[in-house]
């Protein structure tokens, strides 16, 4: 069957071949992802803010990377240029090629990643599709869950609801950095709306998401160490500091607590 063949051939992810791959693409198309992410911030009027996205003939559709909502530099010094352009132009993009590949004629190919999420989970003959199907919308939903010059505090109805489920914002925070720095290894940490209508923290490890639990994500903090390791190295905990004081969006777990 065409689908257990392509599923079998990314459950082990060839990096080297996809990276000869992704080399061949963006070459025929006469620009590096990673360069011209750098580049971005300096034609930034006409080509739009943010490090350049991988266009659809470079990540090979159906699924494709959205543009960020703010320059390269916006998030610093928390989160560098340089890291965001790295984070973004390869590591990101990186999991939607491959998710393309291993979709492309199939009919997940027609699903949202949610569906796709939410039906591999837990299949372990599709490791690798729930693998980059995950880390394909984990990262585009972590690029939301910052702005620059946020922080702060949430108003209006998820300030109440925060304050009923954890009695302060400094006390939801607390306990936000905590599944942030004690996560082992890579993964995320998350604030969600559980079934019962209550907010809670959560930490999954990889590139598990807690929508397979029947959770609704309201944000996420990415904390793997690619994530900063350029602009913190092994220090974790100085890099969630920043993204909760500098950098979260109340703006954004406040739309997904509405919608
Ligand atoms: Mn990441």
């Amino acid at each position: 069957m065409e689908t257990a063949k392509n599923t079998r051939q990314n459950a082990v992810p060839n990096d080297r071949g996809n990276s000869r791959r992704q080399f061949i693409q963006t070459a025929a198309a006469g620009v590096a992802v990673g360069a011209t992410a750098l580049a971005a911030g300096c034609n930034g009027a006409t080509a739009g803010p943010g490090p350049r996205r991988a266009t659809p003939a470079e990540t090979g559709g159906p699924f494709n990377q959205e543009k960020l909502a703010y320059a390269p530099g916006a998030l610093a010094p928390v989160i560098s240029a340089r890291t965001l352009s790295f984070h973004y132009g390869k590591h990101h993009a990186g999991y939607l090629r491959k998710l393309n590949k291993a979709v492309r004629g199939t009919p997940m190919a027609k699903q949202t990643l949610p569906e796709i999420i939410k039906a591999t989970a837990g299949n372990d003959a599709q490791t690798g599709v729930f693998n980059n199907a995950a880390q394909a919308w984990n990262h585009a939903f972590y690029w939301k869950s910052m702005q620059p010059s946020g922080g702060g505090a949430p108003t209006g109805k998820l300030l109440a609801q925060v304050k009923a489920d954890f009695g302060s914002v400094t006390q939801l925070k607390k306990e936000l950095f905590g599944a942030a720095a004690t996560q082992f290894g890579s993964g995320w940490a998350w604030l969600v709306l559980g079934a019962d209508s209550k907010i809670k923290v959560l930490k999954t490890g990889n590139a598990d998401n807690p929508m397979t639990a029947g959770h609704k994500p309201l944000l996420t903090i990415d904390v793997w160490e690619h994530a900063y390791y350029l602009d913190h190295q092994n220090k974790r905990k100085a890099y969630i500091n920043g993204f909760l004081d500098k950098l979260l969006s109340w703006k954004f777990a406040a739309a997904n607590f509405a919608g």
